[in-house]
């Protein structure tokens, strides 16, 4: 048995350990193993082993597969080579049991068995495997209705909500469009071939269940064109049960557009002011119900922290219709990466480029109409640092 007590402290704590996972795979396959040692190893040595080397894929593809090597190969012969795969998930991340029993009986017998369900992009990430197994892992996925997903310069997995699948907020179809999408953009997700990644996200509503406006280049998020509704009745119900309606609802409300009688327990809003950011309906949902007319706003430019800084994105299209085909939203897409394709520098995200030559070249070159709702990065970064004493434990 292999010793590791670096990793055996990773394992004291109170969460599930991947140490333990990696054990358990270890005691049936080597790679994972190996693996155990290399981490052991990179602790006391206090260096990651890992490097980057060519680039390896399948055929016809240039995304989907990340190559990597270890640098003491001698030591590990069984992760010399542990390339990653990334599978395209499903909409929504919906599979039968059988389908997911599939794809691991595929990964024990080709890669490491370790798998990472999912990744922050949202694939399935099978981690580990060696070059000669890359082409047949890729033939046996894709018989069960599997693709890779994207990886260097291309367009990244579409990702989404769970969306009408089980929430009532979703105001538009989040899986048909992350679906249709996938599909429409097989030669971007496949060859990459821009200035560096892009990425779409799309959340049903402003609760952002997938963190879209701040990893998406391109947000599609949820929303109505006209104004909540709202249901008195309901709103006694929550009056009755102790809701501090005031303070709770109203006084929280980002545009202070409600107002609450406290007499007649009568809510009212002033629909112009009404920003459409959930909060009402989170803390009221029987009582408030979102508009009608639903949609989705487009935002653009989020990222993380490499060559400019992180950005969360920005308004471009206070509302469109989301609707299969998606025709609008694609013939704006390609005039954004034509934009983008033409301008970027090498691993210039499309925020950044739009930071470098400015919003009003941007809106120009795409014929994008200017709006007062185009607030150029409310806020500029997505990460909040917590003081000590603002933490509970
Ligand atoms: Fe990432 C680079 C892994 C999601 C921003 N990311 C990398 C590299 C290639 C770095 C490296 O060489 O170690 C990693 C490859 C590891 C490997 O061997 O597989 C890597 N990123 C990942 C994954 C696998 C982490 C995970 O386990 O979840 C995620 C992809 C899994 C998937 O496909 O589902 C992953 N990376 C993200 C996200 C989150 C997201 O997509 O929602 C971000 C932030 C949003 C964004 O795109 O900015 C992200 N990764 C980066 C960046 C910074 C890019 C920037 O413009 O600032 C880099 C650096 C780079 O590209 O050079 C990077
Ligand atoms: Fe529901 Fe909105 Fe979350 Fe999507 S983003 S799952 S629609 S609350």
């Amino acid at each position: 048995k292999r010793e590791t007590p670096q990793l055996d402290e990773l394992e004291k704590g109170p969460w599930p350990s991947f140490v333990t996972q990696i054990k358990r795979a270890g005691e049936k396959n080597a790679m994972a193993d190996d693996l155990l040692g290399l981490l052991e190893t990179s602790y006391e040595d206090k260096v990651g082993h890992w490097k980057h080397g060519g680039i390896v894929g399948v055929k016809g593809y240039g995304g989907g597969v990340i190559g990597r090597y270890t640098d003491m190969p001698e030591e590990f012969p069984n992760i010399s080579e542990f390339h990653t795969v990334r599978v395209a998930q499903p909409s929504g991340w919906f599979y039968t049991t059988d389908m997911l029993r599939e794809i691991c009986d595929v990964w024990e017998e080709r890669g490491s068995g370790l798998t990472n369900m999912h990744g922050s992009t949202g694939d399935i990430i099978l981690l580990g495997t060696t070059t000669d197994q890359l082409q047949p892992i890729f033939d046996d996925i894709s018989d069960r209705g599997f693709d890779l997903g994207g990886s260097g310069s291309d367009l990244r997995s579409p990702s989404c909500c769970v969306g009408p699948g089980r929430c009532e907020h979703a105001c538009y179809d989040t899986l048909d469009m992350c679906y249709d999408l996938t599909n429409e953009y097989q030669d971007e997700i496949h060859r990459p071939m821009w200035p560096y990644k892009f990425k779409f996200k799309m959340s049903g509503c402003a609760n952002d269940c997938v963190a879209a406006q701040a990893r998406a280049d391109c947000s599609i998020i949820g929303t109505w064109r006209d104004s909540i509704i709202i249901d008195q009745d309901e709103v006694k119900k929550y009056a009755a049960d102790g809701l501090d309606i005031q303070m709770d609802v109203c006084h929280r409300c980002p545009s202070h557009c409600l107002t609450y009688d406290k007499d007649t327990q009568e809510l009212s809003v002033n629909a112009e002011e009404c920003t459409r950011c959930m909060h009402c309906i989170n803390v009221m949902g029987k009582a408030i119900k979102q508009g009608k007319e639903k949609g989705a706003t487009i935002m653009i430019g989020a990222k993380s922290t490499i060559v400019k800084s992180a950005f969360m994105s920005w308004v471009i299209v206070p509302f469109m219709k989301m609707e299969p085909p998606y025709t609008e939203f694609k013939e704006m897409m390609d005039r954004i990466w034509d934009w983008w394709d033409e301008n970027g520098k090498t691993r210039e995200r499309i925020g950044e480029l739009i930071y470098r030559l400015g919003m009003g070249e941007f809106l120009r070159a795409t014929g994008i109409p200017a709006v007062p709702q185009m607030v150029y990065r409310p806020r500029a970064n997505p990460y909040v640092f917590w003081q000590k004493d603002e933490i509970e434990v």
